[in-house]
């Protein structure tokens, strides 16, 4: 395959450029990305020589500069994982996220399409369908009830994906997966932040009663769950993905102090997010048995291997937090 990999500088999509290059080496890999905040190329530095990767800088936005990246590169598969991401940034700033990930989204498939390209896989979240009481999972034909910005945004998304399915029968897929974790993880989100600010003896700011439950998967496990969409997925069909490993925020960040023999006076409750959803928790039935995926960690082992990634990898978070992140951070809970 040759694929444009949009958003291939984040987080998942930096751990989905690794896993293709090492189980598809024949693949081509073009990674079309705006460097935001959020994308590094840090996250790459191993495959840079690579002579089956390249690296472009643009915005899924810029259709003259797609159009001639699709031709150039002879592109079959688009995989959109280019986004804004983070749901406490589309509370402030609403804005840029409807500009990304819903017209970024329509100006990529507009271009797929007239390039004729094979296969459109979007990569969405569990988020779109809102949020469980104590009880249930999301399944695929659970209704759409996004209660952020963030999340009405990607779910605005992934209505225009069905739509060009519907419309113009493009070939498409749209996987909706669960919280991720592991290397790469920008320290913005819970896991990296409390992993990095305790080995900094910083305040661990906790939402509210620490109770609302997210649902984890390593990212490694996401990753194959996309390559294995992108070979075997029927065309317009939408996979949860995710490994029943629902967790309370408080039982996650007291056992990143824990396991890093920090103390729990570390950690503040401070105020709740807007709208915070309460529990996320995916079915992956569908996943499992068209398509045989499984995940092949535990929280147990994927946090054990993420937290020792954060001890050996220091440079790459401090780099990040001393810089423009710092801005934000510092607005979003005060210069601590
Ligand atoms: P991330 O914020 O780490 O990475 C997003 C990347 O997109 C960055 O490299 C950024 O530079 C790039 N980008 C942003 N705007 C762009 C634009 N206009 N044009 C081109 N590139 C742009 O996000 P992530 O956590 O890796 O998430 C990747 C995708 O997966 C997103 O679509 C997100 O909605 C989805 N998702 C994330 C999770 C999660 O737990 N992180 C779970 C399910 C789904
Ligand atoms: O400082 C914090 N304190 C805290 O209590 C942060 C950053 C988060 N939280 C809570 C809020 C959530 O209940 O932890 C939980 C996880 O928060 P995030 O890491 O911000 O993730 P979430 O809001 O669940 O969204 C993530 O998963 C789905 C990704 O950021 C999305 O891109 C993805 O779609």
């Amino acid at each position: 395959m040759k694929l444009l990999v949009t958003g291939g500088a984040g987080f998942i999509g930096s751990n989905f450029v690794h896993h293709m290059l090492r189980f598809h080496p024949d693949d081509t890999i073009v990674n079309y990305d705006l460097l935001t905040y959020a994308g590094n190329l840090e996250n790459l530095k191993d495959v840079e020589n690579n002579s089956n990767y390249h690296f472009v800088r643009g915005d899924i936005r810029n259709r003259e500069l797609l159009d001639y990246i699709i031709d150039h590169f002879d592109i079959d598969t688009v995989v959109n994982f280019a986004a804004e991401s983070h749901v406490d940034r589309s509370i402030t700033e609403p804005d840029v996220f409807v500009k990304t990930n819903v017209l970024g989204t329509q100006t990529l498939l507009d271009v797929a399409k007239s390039r004729n390209v094979n296969k459109y896989l979007q990569i969405s979240t569990d988020e779109v369908y809102g949020s469980l009481g104590p009880d249930g999972y999301f399944t695929e034909t659970t209704p759409l009830a996004p209660n952020s910005p963030y999340s009405a945004s990607k779910a605005s998304a992934d209505l225009l994906v069905r739509a060009y399915y519907e419309t113009y029968g493009m070939n498409v897929n749209i996987t909706r997966c669960s919280n991720n974790y592991g290397p790469y993880h920008f320290p913005e989100k819970l896991i990296p932040l409390m992993v990095t600010n305790a080995l900094e003896g910083k305040e661990l700011p906790v939402y509210g009663d620490g109770k609302n439950i997210r649902d984890w998967l390593y990212v490694e496990d996401h990753c194959r769950a996309i390559d294995l969409v992108l070979h075997k997925g029927k065309s317009g069909e939408v996979y949860n993905i995710g490994g029943h490993n629902e967790k309370r925020n408080i039982d996650i960040v007291e056992r990143i102090v824990d396991t890093l023999g920090k103390s729990r006076d570390l950690i503040k409750h401070v105020t709740d997010r807007l709208g915070h959803d309460r529990r996320y928790a995916i079915d992956p039935t569908k996943i499992e048995t068209e398509l045989g995926w499984e995940p092949q960690y535990t929280f147990e082992t994927g946090i054990k291997e993420t937290i020792q990634w954060y001890l050996d990898h220091e440079d790459w978070w401090r780099k990040i937090k001393s810089g423009e992140y710092m801005d934000y951070y510092k607005k979003q809970y005060g210069a601590k």
